[in-house]
């Protein structure tokens, strides 16, 4: 007889397996059958039953998005079914602007929400560089919510009603607090950080796989991933490219040529908007960055 088929959620994927919650709040190691495509954390798949633990993966359902990024011929998924992302980034060390701008392309264009934390606010070192370098963010409309992550009580004020009924994704490179910021919030993760990684001598990402909790109180959901050092978005399609670049809205609806790429064409309301500084030079950079790598990738 075959098992009764359960959905669930996936709240981690370790290579070939997937731990998977169910409505009743079970959890179950599950292998996926097949040749399936892979699910990933954040997904509401379909599996079957195998005794008191275990269970086979027979289907992934239709997700409402996936953030994910592509360096060449490599893509790696994030999560899925997100409802905004949360983007966590420190003075010290400093963060890469490059990847801050990425990381919000790649929600935009995904139609996911993006917020900005900028933690570490209690260290001196970098902060004035850190605010400035986050100006034109703010510029755009983009929330940025200061905390020191130490402090549990502010770090909770500040961020906890962000998250209400949303599933949000935590996503920064290495070492800017996303590990600690989420013990704040969800104390029972106790999710290793590097202060404890440096005393065990671990490597220098500290989170090595992707998690899903859910917050004690309230209905929301945070997913903690390991720091990220590249974001390529190749798999972006133009249209997809202008979505993620808010900013280009306003001068696009005066470019003369109707599948302009907003880099050189005369008539370009983008390159006018950019000229009066409408559109920060940076992200316009990021731009050619981005339209640069997706015609590299397609060759
Ligand atoms: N001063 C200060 N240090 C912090 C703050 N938040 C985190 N840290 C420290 O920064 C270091 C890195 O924190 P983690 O939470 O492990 O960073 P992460 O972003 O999860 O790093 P990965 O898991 O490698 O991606 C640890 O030593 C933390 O104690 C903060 O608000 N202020
Ligand atoms: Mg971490
Ligand atoms: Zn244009």
């Amino acid at each position: 007889m075959n098992a009764p088929t359960l959905s669930g959620r996936v709240i981690s994927a370790h290579g070939r397996h997937y731990m998977v919650e169910l409505q009743n709040g079970d959890v179950l190691l599950c292998y996926p059958r097949g040749k399936r495509k892979d699910a990933c954390v954040g997904d509401w798949v379909d599996i079957a039953r195998q005794g008191e633990t275990e269970a086979s993966l027979t289907g992934i359902q239709t997700r409402k998005n996936l953030l994910h990024r592509s360096d060449d011929q490599r893509t790696k998924q994030f999560a899925a079914n997100v409802d905004q992302l949360m983007v966590v980034v420190a003075g010290n060390p400093m963060f890469s602007e490059d990847l801050l701008g990425r990381a919000l392309t790649g929600a935009w264009a995904a139609s996911v929400d993006p917020i900005i934390v900028l933690n570490k606010t209690d260290e001196q070192k970098g902060l004035a560089q850190a605010h400035r370098k986050l100006e034109p963010y703010r510029v755009l409309g983009v929330d940025v919510i200061e905390i020191s992550a130490l402090d549990v009580k502010q770090a909770r004020q500040r961020v906890l009603p962000r998250l209400e009924g949303k599933t949000t994704l935590l996503l920064g490179q290495s070492a800017m607090g996303k590990s600690t910021l989420l013990n704040a919030l969800v104390p029972q993760a106790q999710a290793a950080t590097q202060t404890h990684s440096v005393a065990l001598g671990a490597g220098r990402h500290t989170t090595t796989a992707t998690r899903l909790y859910h917050l004690p109180e309230g209905t929301g959901d945070l997913i903690d991933s390991p720091g990220v050092q590249t974001f390529g978005l190749a798999h972006l399609n133009a249209e997809d490219l202008e979505h993620g670049f808010p900013e280009f809205e306003h001068g696009r609806q005066s470019c003369r040529f109707y599948n302009c790429t907003h880099l050189h064409e005369p008539g370009c309301g983008v390159l006018a908007d950019l000229k009066a500084g409408l559109v920060h030079p940076d992200r316009h950079a990021l731009y050619q960055r981005l339209f640069s790598e997706k015609a590299f990738a397609r060759t």
